[in-house]
């Protein structure tokens, strides 16, 4: 599971990956700070079943505190976009690229107005421009890897090659998968012959695709700098408000031991030992109120709205003991692994190894001890066993 961070230059990208996964990113004030992409891990949180079984988990691929499951995601952030990125503009597509495998993209608006769209000091600035120049440059990338070269595909599809086997195969380094290309086509429902095809039929179908294979949930950021009338025009798109400098503050300020915090939280709790300064305390407090005001910092809201609202994916937990919720090395509830919702047991197999999926005998539902089939639908929460042959 991939979620790229895109956006023009400036937005607050580096700052919401920084709070957001363990890693370092360079942040600053100017435009293209970030060339090389930067890759960490977030975590998107389910409540882990030991709770409600009143086990102890021993997780291995997620992390369990509290009762909460924290399951692993990877995080992509970028070089900024600017219009025109498809004619070279700025650091061009190049950057694009690093997007190929995301499943998801959260896009970082500054919602403040106080910058351009190259990333430069302005006043003003309408958020909303941003909005829709990131779907035209994306829209512009994919349909240009389309109808690349088309005369000669056009003639391959003429001859007999089905254009649903030529388009999942070009466009499956972008992580479109036939599905998502048979739906498309659909939809588009275009009438031109294909031999006539050109970029606009081209951008036609990268519309309808990325909406399937690049689904984009928007980051008003900067919200602590903004204007409620620029807030309003976001949220009325279903943006998320965000404050990432605020978020990544917290998470400083709790690992340096000065106040608990969770992410996410809609609140957190000073420390009894440790004293802030006037600034740090004047700090604490405008963070404060800015949580009480919009429920939280924005930033766990946006990863978890991409992975379980924008793609549906719900928490499965494989185990090979059904009695104890172990795996092989007795680990109680080992794996959280993210499925589609519409995933069966056999592709919970899969998910696991190749040859489990290949040699698929049937699974139990561990909370039941029911024998359940291949086809069985996943339900999130589900521990299940799986029976395969040697
Ligand atoms: N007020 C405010 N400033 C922010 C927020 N998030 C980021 N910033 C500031 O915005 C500036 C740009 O942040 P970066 O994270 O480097 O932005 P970027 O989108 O990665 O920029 P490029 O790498 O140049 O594309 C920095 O000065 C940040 O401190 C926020 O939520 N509120
Ligand atoms: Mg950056």
């Amino acid at each position: 599971m991939k979620i790229g961070l895109v956006g023009k230059p400036n937005a607050g990208k580096s700052t919401f990956f920084t709070a957001a996964t363990s890693a370092e990113a360079q942040i600053g004030d100017y435009p293209f700070t970030t060339i090389d992409k930067n890759v960490g891990i977030a975590y998107v949180r389910k409540p882990c079943p030991s709770k409600e079984l009143g086990i102890e988990s021993n997780p291995n691929n997620s992390l369990s505190v509290d009762g909460i499951r924290y399951i692993p995601v990877e995080l992509i952030d970028v070089a900024g976009l600017v219009p025109g990125a498809h004619e070279g503009k700025g650091m061009g597509n190049k950057f694009l690229d690093d997007l190929r495998q995301a499943d998801v993209l959260i896009q970082v608006v500054d919602s403040s107005g106080k910058t351009d769209l190259e990333g430069n000091s302005t006043e003003n600035a309408i958020p909303l421009e941003e909005v829709h120049f990131l779907e035209n440059e994306l829209h512009q990338w994919i349909g240009e890897i389309i109808i690349r070269t088309w005369s000669r595909s056009a003639r391959a599809i003429e001859a007999g090659e089905k254009i649903e086997d030529f388009l999942s195969e070009r466009l499956a380094g972008l992580k479109i998968s036939r599905e998502h290309v048979t739906l498309s086509l659909r939809k588009a429902a275009i009438s031109k012959p294909v031999m006539k095809w050109t970029l606009e039929e081209g951008i036609i179908l990268a519309k309808t695709l990325q909406k399937l294979a690049k689904p984009i949930v928007i980051a008003a950021n900067k919200a602590d700098i903004s204007s409620e009338e620029n807030l309003d025009s976001l949220t009325q798109i279903s943006a998320i408000i965000t404050a990432a400098d605020y978020e990544l503050a917290l998470k400083n300020a709790s690992k340096a031991g000065l106040i608990s915090y969770n992410s996410g939280d809609s609140n957190f709790n000073l420390s009894d030992s440790k004293k802030l300064n006037e600034g740090q305390q004047n700090a604490i407090q405008k963070i404060e109120d800015f949580i009480k005001l919009h429920g939280s910092t924005g930033v766990q809201k946006c990863i978890e709205n991409a992975v379980l609202d924008k793609l549906d994916l719900i928490a499965v937990y494989p185990v090979e003991d059904e009695t104890h919720y172990t795996d092989g090395q007795g680990r109680v509830l080992p794996d959280a692994f993210l499925l589609p919702k519409d995933a069966t047991a056999v592709d919970l197999a899969y998910k696991v190894h190749t040859d489990i999926g290949d040699s698929f005998i049937r699974a139990i539902d561990c909370r039941s001890k029911r024998v359940i089939g291949k086809d069985y639908n996943l339900q999130d929460g589900d521990i299940i066993k799986i029976v395969a042959g040697s």
